[in-house]
């Protein structure tokens, strides 16, 4: 937490030296309930982006930022013919209510086989009631076409559902490229939602950043009871009916975009030496996830963290091409 800290302090400079922020167009987090007639509880979670050639590359937990989605009160929907990843078309056509299987995903609501998202060797699965990653995720490459945003701007990451449960909870590590540039987001959602998921999100998106902090600015000040996002702006610190330096602060603490993440020649993730980071170079690192073998070490610790892990694969398909 305190690396983030340091790591967004110095980002902060930057955009006040830059007189602004860079356009961010990771907006966000959105949640979409799919009604059924299985009454089932399902909801369809998707990062959402405002410029058409971004990319959503993966979503996954580390041990000091874990991946939590969990179902209150109950547990996910499993159909018997479903899996961890997008059900199969052919099957929801004779299954219907397989379409609200709970599963994981990127861009594809169900598939025809053309799946090319990438489930980390060591996932742990669902548990009845809660998905838990410490260093597991699912990822596609930046050359597919699954990653980029539909036409509304959306890519789905993922379905949740349960009969017997009341909302769900999540919260993970997103790994996009926004404006071309590799940005990491610790986000999350809720659904039903009724008031924020999260402190300093002043703005209800899902993400704590720069339009968080635009109107915590606008709030400074005495606040007026009867403007609730300064009520709430206030809220963030120290609630003393003035929004301050504490508040914004306490703000910061909970930002959720981060931009430091090395590529280029910090980071040699061209695996097997042959020019190109592609699936050659992503085979050998899924071969390689968890092992502590000298030659994998050697080849697949990107980070030089003397571990393989979910870090080394987010390096590699960063710098993909
Ligand atoms: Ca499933
Ligand atoms: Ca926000
Ligand atoms: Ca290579
Ligand atoms: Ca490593």
């Amino acid at each position: 937490m305190k690396t983030r800290t340091v790591n967004l302090l110095s980002g902060l400079g930057t955009c006040l030296i830059l007189a602004g922020p860079a356009p961010a167009t990771f907006t966000g987090i959105s949640v979409e309930a799919t009604p059924n007639e299985f009454g089932i509880l399902t909801c369809r979670v998707y990062a959402e982006f405002s410029n058409p050639d971004d990319r959503l590359l993966g979503v996954y937990g580390m041990p000091e930022a874990p991946l939590e989605i969990e179902v209150t009160g109950g547990s996910f929907y499993q159909h018997p013919f479903g899996s961890d990843g997008p059900p199969s078309h052919s099957l929801i056509e004779t299954f219907p209510s397989l379409a609200f299987d709970t599963f994981v995903a990127i861009g594809l609501s169900e598939t025809d086989g053309n799946d090319f998202m990438t489930i980390t060797p060591g996932w742990p699965g669902f548990g009845p009631g809660s998905l838990h990653l410490t260093d597991n995720g699912w990822f596609v490459t930046p050359d597919q076409p699954q990653a980029v945003p539909d036409a509304g701007g959306r890519v789905l990451l993922g379905q949740f559902s349960t009969t017997d449960g009341s909302s769900f909870f999540g919260r993970f590590l997103i790994q996009a490229l926004s404006n071309g540039a590799p940005i990491l987001a610790f986000v999350g959602f809720c659904h039903p939602a009724s008031a924020p998921c999260f402190d300093g999100d002043l703005n209800l998106d899902n993400v704590v950043g720069i339009e968080d902090f635009l109107i915590l600015l606008g709030c400074w000040g005495p606040v007026d009871d009867g403007d609730p996002g300064c009520v709430y702006a206030d809220a963030q610190g120290n609630a003393d009916g003035d929004v301050g330096i504490v508040d914004f602060l306490a703000l910061l603490s909970h930002w959720t975009i981060f931009t430091d993440v090395p590529t280029g020649d910090e980071v040699d993730a061209d695996l097997n030496d042959d020019g190109v980071v592609d699936v050659l170079d992503l085979l050998l690192w899924l071969a390689c996830k968890g092992s502590v073998s000298r030659e994998c070490l050697m080849i697949a610790d990107l980070d030089g963290d003397g571990f393989i892990g979910v870090n080394d694969l987010v390096l590699l398909i960063t710098n993909w091409g």
